[in-house]
């Protein structure tokens, strides 16, 4: 009887010991977002213009892919299907202004609540894009629906683009610094009281721009939108990156001793590009390349926190973009002229709003020492939107049914135990490409693309008939094959109608 008991015990220690062994494994998590960089725009990815210390140690410490992909190639539907593991064709998501209401459904469980579920502190610093509030948003006060009623415990953000007003910080969805003697007001469209506009005082500003960007003055540089108010609360865009570094480090620090999920989405290198003056002239490549340093410095900054709370070893980094490079998007800055043989897009066709490739193939890294052998690589296809599976099954986390609905759990694939990546993998631009294997076929456009665009980029992605590439021989996809293999194009058009039905 006695041993019995004493087996007893023994098998139950063993058990409390497991228990406690599995969640102290589980690693942090970290996802370093950054904008609108291009596969070709970080060292070991060939970059020629600027040089990538950090990015680059994570990949010689890491595991680096070459077919990875961003959902899609604009930012807002890339960081819904990230955070909600559903197409954003599901739900229109499109680039947003920075008054529109919050796109992810509160009651849907996302990436952040799947993660607070297994017990992890969770936050969000940088940009944000995904909508706030119901419909008008008062500035002034709380915003809400917001990060924290989708599943951040901890919020610092950018509210839409550097691009457009506000340009102000939120910190847990109110306003940083706001004295309320001097309320905000935000509008587009509609005319209001406002700071300066750029169409009205060019002589204001420290960079031109296209008619699109000519609204509110604010630190010298116009934006898409109006406002008015909050003098005391205005972000000075040359120091963004040191805020939301000392705010993403602040953030590692008050949870060092628990699980955390941070999700850090970088303001670089979206426009306007205004490189502090510590990184400007870092790179041969004027403004655009000096804030690919800046992103490069704010990795490091990362990285060294993380090591001194001695929890590099096991954290999780995936570090990403979430969508193509562009050279011109509105502000005079030099890019194309400066460019010089530095290839944003790699050996890839296309750009940020393409269907093309160099749209949605995305620098992928990811770095966890004490799973992930150091210094390898994967062609594996993968898409942004499995993470939502794969981090769940890490964590050991079942979704709910009807969550994250796109969403597929490779996390083998993630972390380069196999290269076997996806069947299908969709990209969406203002059409649809699929890949399989060495195959891309394009769908003929059939969405209205907004006037700017087509103006600014006749990409024949965008035209009328099938096509499909061989990306094998013919990786910047120049030879339209859809002739000669109509069984593939069968293929993939069933492959489609199967997705869109779903
Ligand atoms: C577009 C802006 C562009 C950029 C983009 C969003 C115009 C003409 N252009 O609407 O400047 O802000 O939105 O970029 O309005 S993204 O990376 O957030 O998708
Ligand atoms: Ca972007």
């Amino acid at each position: 009887m006695r041993l019995i008991a004493k087996r007893l015990l023994f098998v139950i220690m063993l058990m409390i010991f497991n228990i406690g062994m599995a969640q102290n494994s589980d690693p942090n998590i970290v996802i370093i977002y950054v904008d609108d960089l291009g596969y070709g725009d970080i060292g070991v990815n060939g970059a020629i213009g600027v040089k990538t210390p950090h990015v680059d140690a994570l990949a010689k410490n890491g595991l680096n892919f070459t077919d990875a992909h961003s959902s899609s190639a604009t930012c807002t539907p890339s960081r819904y299907s990230l955070l909600t593991g559903s197409y954003a064709f599901r739900n229109n998501a499109a680039i947003l202004e920075g008054d529109a209401p919050l796109i992810i459904d509160p009651k849907q469980e996302t990436l952040p609540s799947m993660l607070q579920k297994a017990g992890y502190k969770t936050g969000v610093v940088g940009k944000w894009h995904l909508g706030l509030g119901n419909g008008k948003i008062n500035w002034n006060t709380r915003v809400s629906p917001g990060p924290k009623e989708v599943g951040f415990d901890y919020s610092f953000l950018i509210p839409a683009t550097g691009d457009r007003t506000p340009c102000v910080y939120l910190e847990n969805q109110e306003v940083v610094g706001l004295d309320l003697a001097d309320p905000i007001t935000v509008s587009y469209g509609t005319k209001i009281d406002s700071y300066p506009l750029g169409r009205e005082h060019p002589e204001m500003l420290k960079m031109h721009t296209d008619p699109y960007h000519q609204g509110a003055i604010i630190n010298g540089i116009s934006r898409i939108g109006y406002m008015n108010g909050g003098k005391d609360a205005l972000w000075i865009d040359e120091d963004i990156p040191f805020v939301l570094t000392d705010k993403a480090n602040a953030f590692i620090e008050e949870n060092k001793s628990d699980k955390f999920f941070l999700y850090f989405s970088l303001h670089d290198i979206h426009q306007p590009r205004v490189a502090n003056i510590k990184f400007v002239e870092s790179s041969t490549m004027g403004p655009r390349g000096d804030v690919i340093a800046q992103m490069d410095w704010c990795v490091g900054q990362i990285t060294e926190q993380l090591k001194k709370a001695n929890l590099l070893e096991n954290t999780l980094i995936i570090f990403t973009s979430d969508n193509g490079p562009i050279l011109d998007d509105g502000y005079l800055d030099y890019a194309i002229e400066l460019l010089g043989k530095h290839k944003p897009a790699g050996p890839f066709k296309g750009a940020k709003y393409s269907i093309y490739e160099a749209g949605t193939r995305m620098p992928t890294i990811v770095h966890w020492p004490k799973e992930v052998k150091a210094g390898t690589t994967s062609s594996a296809l993968l898409s942004q939107v499995d993470l939502f599976a794969s981090l769940a099954s890490l964590v050991g986390e079942k979704t709910k049914k009807g969550t994250a609905p796109d969403s597929k759990n490779l996390i083998n694939t993630w972390l380069g135990k196999t290269q076997q990546g996806r069947e299908f993998l969709l990209e969406e631009a203002y059409t649809f490409g699929l890949r399989k294997g060495k195959w891309k076929y394009i769908k003929p456009k059939n969405k209205a693309i907004p006037k700017w665009i087509e103006d600014k980029f006749v990409d024949p992605g965008f035209r009328k008939e099938v096509q499909l590439f061989n990306l094998e021989v013919d990786p910047s996809e120049n030879n339209n094959v859809y002739k000669e293999h109509p069984e593939i194009v069968e293929i993939m058009e069933k492959e489609m109608a199967k997705i869109f039905k779903k």
